[in-house]
């Protein structure tokens, strides 16, 4: 299995309630090293163009309203099969849904505060690191 990297952000949720060293723990513990980190509070435009996917969404606007609403964590995250790892150790996108000993299900609060973000391809990954981060700000 290739050693690879995906993009991870612990939202506003998260942050607020002093856990970003708990998800990032479980993180590393699903064995996936941090290889770049800042913690930032998301523009309006920042928010929008990152999850432009969804704009036709109904719940995009109040996406936008949450991930706006306080600092996160953008983290460039290293391991094998990297995309797929942090999938896993993220949980459903509803941890109503998601499996124990996930994050979402150990920290998220709702379907849309569910306290972490990832990647769901390599090619994304690559597109969202580099709206985040410079190549010499990523260091494996
Ligand atoms: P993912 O984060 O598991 O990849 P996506 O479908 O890509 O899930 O949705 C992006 C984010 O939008 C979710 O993580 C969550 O914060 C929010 N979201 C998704 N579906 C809903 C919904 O039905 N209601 C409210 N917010 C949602
Ligand atoms: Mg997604």
């Amino acid at each position: 299995m290739a050693v690879t990297r995906t993009f991870s952000i612990i939202k506003p949720d998260a942050t607020r309630r002093n856990l970003t060293g708990g998800v990032t723990k479980m993180l590393e513990e699903a064995g996936l090293r941090v290889v770049a980190s800042k913690r930032i509070h998301l523009t309006k435009d920042q928010a929008e163009g990152f999850y432009g996917v969804h704009r036709e969404r109904p719940f995009f606007g109040d996406l936008v309203k949450f991930m706006t609403s306080g600092p996160v964590v953008v983290q460039v995250l290293e391991g094998e099969d990297a995309v797929k790892r942090n999938r896993d150790i993220m949980g459903a996108t509803n941890p109503a849904n998601a499996d124990e000993g996930t994050i979402r299900k150990v920290y998220a609060e709702s379907i849309e505060a569910n306290s972490v973000h990832g990647s769901d391809s390599d090619e994304n990954a690559a597109i969202e690191i580099a709206f985040f981060f410079k190549p010499d700000e990523v260091v494996g």
